[in-house]
């Protein structure tokens, strides 16, 4: 797997994720064919199920008791038919995605100050900048191939990092700064900056005058907030206010520290005020950047994927209903907005909305109140989910499961953060009866009786159409545009609207000027309480992705973070009695979710972190939406997932265990959690009572067979299992009163193979290897697989004193370079180690 060296975006560069994609692309966990209440059916079958029911819900209920769930890893062609569809031939807007948990904040603040929904600059801006505020963006983690284009350009001409995050993470090994703001203040801290930025006399009044309107109203509401709400100090505080105030290339990028609230668009319009009102925007090197996350994110808002868009960037105004309708031919059009996320799977949940088709995304486990989101799948008497993997959370509700083409199956187009357009093209056949989603929604649309609008023969021709659609009737008061691509196999990346937009200080409003909009604090709709004292942050790991259905499948990506950590300041878990390294229940009002304690001083005191990415397929009791409450933003209804309360205790287990084979049965334990290693899959478990042993054993005995050596010491309360075919070793299970320390790792790799020696099978019970070799230990560097054991032996081995000395040693960190910081606290601990051994 190679980076592209002439794509425009990436450089050739990769993630981590990106590097290890060929792992990810074995069938083994795909759906291959479409099945109806458990059956395996044929497409003409599948798809006349799938007409029938929807029509048969449409004819009894109206139009909006049908909706689609779409999603932002959908290809903008898919996303195009599945839109028109529902708004244009079945007449109903209830077509949402789970961009609503994403990027919606962003689009009603862009909205709301431009009249569209439109980025302004490009990635090229954080390389012209002289300063870059990273406001709840984790971009070492989740945007690495830009993090490093940033860290490359910092080098280059010093620019200055400033990092807005409740959190210490990754990200602040380039800052020049970090501001550790109180969770959910980002709109006080915009607004001290503005009037700051008024009193020091840097607000560009001339810009303001021609092109902008509501300055007033604005100001007045950033000079009545007060700056002591986001509890930094007030140093740190006024150095940023000095650095911004005085550097005019300033790009301010944000994500979702910033999105995921019930402020998230008064904190997108927070920024964007201090861009307008110092007319940083539209040219090199500043202006505010939203970056999103999901690969087609972008390209979802263009064709109208969310249920308060029409189409092409269009809204539900009047004469956009009557245009797109004259473009569509369309006999059924959508007058109104549909439901958002939310309120789609409580109107499935009360029995309004009947039929509903998921594509793309896993709502089960995205989506907060998880048990009202799970119950309503299981109400709603028509439930369709195209994926490409067959076992989900989501799958796993589904009547219809209709089995879709993955990465390197599909063709099509993908929009970026920056507006660039690129063609994803396929290279690998299409496995057994996977089709790509959009051919599954024209044949739906065929069997409903509207082939003439789905007559497509291929992603080109719909390509064409949404081209046509952007283009039509559009005088140029419409921001999105598209012209025709000439030659859409061989299309090369381009980036629609040009590289920058709003340089000439006209916007998509009515009047052409920026709106700034007055925007004041509002806490967490959630506060901590005596019972639920903790404000719990969510959010992502460096080598996850989501819900883990394709990077929980590949080795090195899952030995970075094998199982999900709570991050909590060392002093709280004083307070509440739980160790490190222990497990603990993080209790909430809608759930609880099992995870090992880290304590760390990157947590602010009160506040902890969980992961989004585990579920009920690689875990017990770690779906991160059981904590989430339905919070959302009422201009954007998008859920506050980065802030809930819980409550964390102890969670004391009577035993450990540690079970290694190919795939495990269903285990009869309270906790468990999996990781796929390279050969078998690790299991780890815990139990809190000593009967849960023997009906483990019993449960693995039936899967595997009588044919085990085993070896017990009932003094330690240890006993280690080896289960055999023959000589061919296929599991392996250590017990003990505590957590059983293995090389896990190197046990996967034997599975399945051959122990002819009386030493190999002892070694196997001893859990580590006969000839001394070292275990490499949880993957620091996924891009070439080097664990923690294998680094810090080499530093101490080798004298290593830089990041560089390990890369050249060890390749570490010469990939995508997202373990740097990593390397860098690997280096510090050794260096302390040297320092005391050489003080005593
Ligand atoms: N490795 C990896 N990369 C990914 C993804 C993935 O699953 N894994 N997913 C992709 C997707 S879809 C998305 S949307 C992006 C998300 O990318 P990011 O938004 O960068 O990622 P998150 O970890 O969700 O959240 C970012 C930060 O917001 C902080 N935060 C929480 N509350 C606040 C607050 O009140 N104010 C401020 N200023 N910050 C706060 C959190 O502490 C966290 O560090 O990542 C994309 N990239
Ligand atoms: N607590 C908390 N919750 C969050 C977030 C958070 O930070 N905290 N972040 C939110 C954000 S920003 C996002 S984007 C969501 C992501 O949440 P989801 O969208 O639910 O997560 P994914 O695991 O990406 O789900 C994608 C699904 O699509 C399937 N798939 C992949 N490619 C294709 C394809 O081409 N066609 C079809 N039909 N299926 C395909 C995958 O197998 C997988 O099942 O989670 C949100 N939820
Ligand atoms: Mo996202």
């Amino acid at each position: 797997m190679r980076g592209d060296p002439d794509h425009p975006a990436n450089h050739g560069r990769l993630c981590s994720k990106g590097t290890a994609l060929a792992e990810t692309l074995g069938l083994e966990t795909r759906l291959l064919a479409p099945m109806v209440d458990g059956r395996r059916v044929d497409w003409p079958h599948a798809i006349a199920e799938v007409a029938g029911r929807i029509r048969s819900v449409i004819d009894l209920h109206g139009p909006d008791a049908f909706a689609f769930y779409l999603s932002g890893q959908l290809l903008t062609e898919d996303y195009y038919a599945a839109n028109k569809l529902a708004k244009g031939f079945l007449g109903t807007a209830n077509v949402d995605t789970n961009s609503r948990l994403c990027m919606a904040s962003t689009v009603a603040g862009h909205r709301r100050a431009f009249g569209s929904d439109t980025v302004p600059g490009a990635y090229e801006d954080l390389e012209q900048a002289d300063l870059v505020v990273l406001v709840g963006s984790n971009l070492a983690w989740c945007h690495p191939v830009l993090f490093q284009r940033l860290k490359a350009a910092k080098v280059a001409r010093g620019t200055r990092v400033v990092v807005v995050d409740p959190r210490r993470t990754d990200t602040c090994d380039i800052a020049d700064l970090h501001l550790p703001l109180a969770p959910g203040s980002d709109v006080a801290l915009f607004n001290a900056l503005l009037a700051h930025c008024e009193a020091a006399e840097a607000l560009d009044h001339a810009f303001i005058t021609g092109h902008t309107s509501s300055f007033g109203e604005a100001l007045a509401a950033a000079r009545a907030t007060d700056p002591a709400i986001c509890q930094l100090p007030a140093t740190d505080l006024s150095l940023f206010f000095q650095w911004f105030a005085a550097t005019e290339k300033t790009v301010t990028v944000f994500s979702q520290g910033v999105n995921q609230a019930s402020t998230g668009t008064d904190k997108v319009n927070a920024i964007i005020n201090v861009h307008l009102a110092t007319g940083r925007i539209g040219r090199p090197g500043m202006g505010p950047f939203s970056v999103t996350g999901q690969p087609n994110a972008m390209g979802g808002r263009e064709v109208g994927g969310l249920a308060n868009q029409l189409a092409a960037h269009m809204g539900f105004d009047e004469a956009s209903i009557a245009r797109v309708r004259r473009f569509w031919k369309a006999p059924r059009m959508a007058r109104r907005e549909g439901l958002k996320a939310l309120d789609l799977f409580r109107a499935m949940d009360t029995g309004k909305i009947k039929a509903v088709w998921i594509m793309a995304t896993n709502p089960a486990v995205s989506l907060p109140e998880t048990d009202l989101v799970r119950r309503a799948l299981e109400r709603c008497p028509v439930v369709i989910a195209s994926d490409c993997v067959a076992d989900t959370d989501t799958m796993r509700l589904a009547h219809i499961r209709l089995p879709a083409l993955a990465w390197g199956e599909k063709d099509g187009t993908v929009t970026n953060s920056e507006r660039t357009i690129s063609r994803q093209r396929r290279f690998l056949p299409m496995p057994g009866e996977a089709r790509a989603d959009w051919w599954q929604v024209a044949q739906v649309a065929r069997a409903l009786g509207h082939g003439a609008a789905f007559a497509w023969n291929g992603p080109a021709e719909i390509y064409a159409e949404h081209a046509a659609l952007s283009r039509f009737e559009n005088g140029g008061n419409r921001d999105f545009r598209l012209e025709e691509a000439t030659d859409y196999d061989a299309l090369a990346p381009f980036q629609w609207g040009g590289k920058r937009l709003f340089g000439d200080g006209r916007f998509f409003t009515p009047d052409g000027r920026a709106r700034l909009v007055a925007v004041h604090h509002r806490a967490p709709v959630a506060s901590p309480t005596s019972q639920f004292p903790l404000r719990l942050n969510t959010g992502r790991y460096r080598d996850q992705w989501h819900t883990m259905t394709r990077t929980g499948l590949s080795p090195r990506l899952s030995g970075h973070r094998p199982e999900p950590l709570l991050d909590m300041h060392p002093l709280d878990a004083a307070a509440q009695g739980v160790k490190s390294g222990t497990l603990v229940r993080v209790v909430g009002p809608g759930g609880a979710y099992m995870a090992r304690l880290s304590l760390t001083e990157d947590q602010r005191r009160g506040e902890v972190f969980l992961p989004m990415h585990w579920n009920d397929r690689f875990a017990t009791q770690a779906v991160i939406g059981r904590l989430i409450p339905g919070h959302i933003d009422p201009h954007s209804g998008q859920p506050e997932s980065k802030h809930a309360v819980v409550r964390v205790e102890p969670f004391t287990p009577a035993w450990g265990g540690l079970l290694v084979c190919e795939r495990p049965p269903a285990l009869p334990v309270p906790w468990w959690v999996k990781r796929q290693a390279k050969g078998a899959r690790v299991t780890e478990l815990a139990g809190e009572n000593a009967d849960d042993r023997q009906a483990l054993v019993d449960t693995l005995d039936s899967a595997f067979g009588p044919g085990k050596l085993e070896v017990q010491d009932p003094r330690l309360g240890t006993a280690r299992y080896a289960w055999m075919v023959g000589s061919r070793l296929v599991a392996v299970l250590f017990l003990s009163t505590t957590r059983p320390e293995t090389a896990a790792d190197w046990l996967a790799g034997l599975i399945g193979h051959e122990l002819s020696s009386p030493s190999d099978r002892a070694a196997v019970l001893a859990g580590r290897p006969a000839n001394g070799a070292a275990d490499a230990g949880r993957v620091v560097c996924a891009c070439f697989s080097v664990g923690v054991n294998t680094l810090v032996d080499a530093i101490a081995a080798r004298r290593l004193t830089s990041v560089e000395e390990i890369g050249q040693a060890l390749r570490a960190g010469t990939g995508c370079g997202s373990c740097i910081p990593e390397l860098k606290a690997l280096l510090a601990q050794s260096q302390g180690r040297m320092l005391a051994a050489s003080a005593s």
